[in-house]
């Protein structure tokens, strides 16, 4: 039963397999199917995302929005936003994700003052509770947008400005409290201003010890409310500010490990944030995984043509599909899910892009997690992988993994041996064969 008419000539979007040339079905999706001893649906998690789907109107520094969806009056009131959010759980039910995520500026405007703007907040958080208790649609993430209003302008908890520092502690402790309130699984963080835009009125130190300390109190005061969802820090290196302190998921972890935090927070890694930074988004998954920290996904795609965060639903399933190689090692994604961080291009002006972009996007990480099953039931790729390394699970190897040698001993070893034993091929070519004959 839908609450509005908005969608009505839009069919609930149903698995219909990949002979299907219904552009309103998913041909790669199928919620139930088992994949790997889990449902499609329990490892993807799939949410959507408020902002873009539903505040995002096309704007772009060169022009205004482009987009008018029929709900909207144009204004950023309160009675616009408590009747913008039966429009959202329409979608999510017609598209049939479980998931959501929002900022507390998605939801519910500021007010006159900042205990109106909390009003506000509490107003909409409450209206959202009862539709996802009508729906069953669950709150993915909350989080605080401490980056789009004019006081952000130098920083929200590294602004030079210790007022500034007290307005995002309030943010924070309201979006981490109506987060708790909608059962959210995780809170993330996400520091579009913590970061600097020229050295020369910047001080480096300073600003560190504000983040670290806004973090730890941050920590103290879910753990004071008992909010057990997982903390996420989303690393971006750049844009909007010059260098942002959470460039990737390697400097965020040393910055967590140098201020004792570490064991609080995991990572929630968007793939254009991976590739402004410089890497594959699998080498960030990867290193995740590797250190135990992959918390989540914010699921889009860049342009490799452009420099900026282009937020396009992701297309790539030959990516998603290696994804899944370590999400899959990581035992799935906790209480992290996919969430389609993307938004439609200012060209799609249409109530029915917001579905083609979102089934696009599912299917992507679907048909990536169909290949994915493959190359792990063959073993192939992860036995090359095994014999690579197998100098270290005899010998001098295993002693070296066992912490049992030094440089003396170590020394003595070589010095003996005379040369070390010849490297084996890496044989790359050969696994990117075998890479794409599952594809
Ligand atoms: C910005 C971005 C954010 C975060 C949440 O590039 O990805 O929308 O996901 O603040
Ligand atoms: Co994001």
């Amino acid at each position: 039963m839908a609450f509005t008419t908005f969608f009505d000539h839009i069919p609930t979007i149903a698995y219909e397999g990949v002979e299907s040339d219904n552009p309103f079905a998913f041909k790669w999706y199928d919620a139930k199917a088992k994949v790997l001893g889990k449902s499609m649906k329990d490892w993807m998690r799939n949410s959507v995302c408020y902002w873009h789907t539903f505040r995002g109107m096309g704007g772009d520094p060169f022009g205004p929005g482009t987009i008018c969806r029929p709900w909207e009056d144009g204004t950023d009131s309160l009675d616009q936003a408590l009747r913008r959010t039966e429009v959202v759980f329409d979608f999510l039910t017609k598209l049939g994700v479980e998931y959501y995520a929002f900022h507390d500026r998605d939801v519910a405007p500021e007010g006159g003052n900042l205990t109106e703007t909390n009003a506000n907040l509490w107003a909409v958080a409450k209206q959202l509770k009862k539709l996802q208790d009508a729906t069953g649609v669950k709150l993915l993430w909350g989080t605080a947008n401490l980056f789009s209003h004019p006081r952000f302008n130098q920083g929200a908890s590294t602004s030079p400005n210790a007022d500034v520092f007290a307005y995002c502690a309030n943010s924070v402790k309201e979006a981490i409290d109506v987060t708790k309130f909608l059962g959210g699984e995780n809170y993330v963080f996400w520091g579009g201003r913590e970061g600097y835009n020229s050295l020369l009125n910047t001080d480096l130190g300073r600003e560190g010890r504000h983040f670290a300390a806004f973090l730890g109190m941050a920590v103290d005061y879910a753990k004071s409310v008992k909010f057990r969802g997982q903390f996420l820090i989303e690393p971006k290196p750049c844009e909007p500010t010059k260098h942002q302190y959470d460039f990737d998921s390697a400097t965020v972890l040393g910055f967590l490990e140098r201020n004792g935090l570490a064991d609080h927070f995991k990572l929630n890694i968007e793939q254009n944030h991976a590739t402004l930074a410089g890497h594959d988004f699998n080498h960030e998954i990867a290193f995740a995984t590797s250190v135990g920290k992959l918390g989540s996904l914010d699921a889009n795609r860049g342009d490799t043509m452009n420099g900026w965060d282009t937020d396009q639903f992701p297309t790539d399933f030959r990516e998603a599909a290696q994804a899944w190689l370590y999400i899959h090692q990581n035992g799935g994604l906790g209480s992290g899910g996919l969430n389609y961080d993307a938004k439609v291009r200012r060209d799609s002006t249409d109530v029915d892009d917001m579905f083609h972009a979102h089934i696009c996007g599912i299917d992507t990480w679907a048909r990536g997690l169909r290949i994915a099953e493959k190359i792990i039931k063959d073993g192939k790729l992860a036995k090359v992988l095994k014999t690579r390394y197998a100098s270290y699970d005899k010998g001098i190897g295993a002693e070296i993994d066992k912490g049992r040698t030094d440089f003396r001993s170590l020394q003595a070893y070589i010095v003996k041996k005379g040369e070390a034993a010849p490297n084996a091929s890496g044989r790359q070519e050969l696994l990117e064969n075998v890479f794409n004959s599952y594809v």
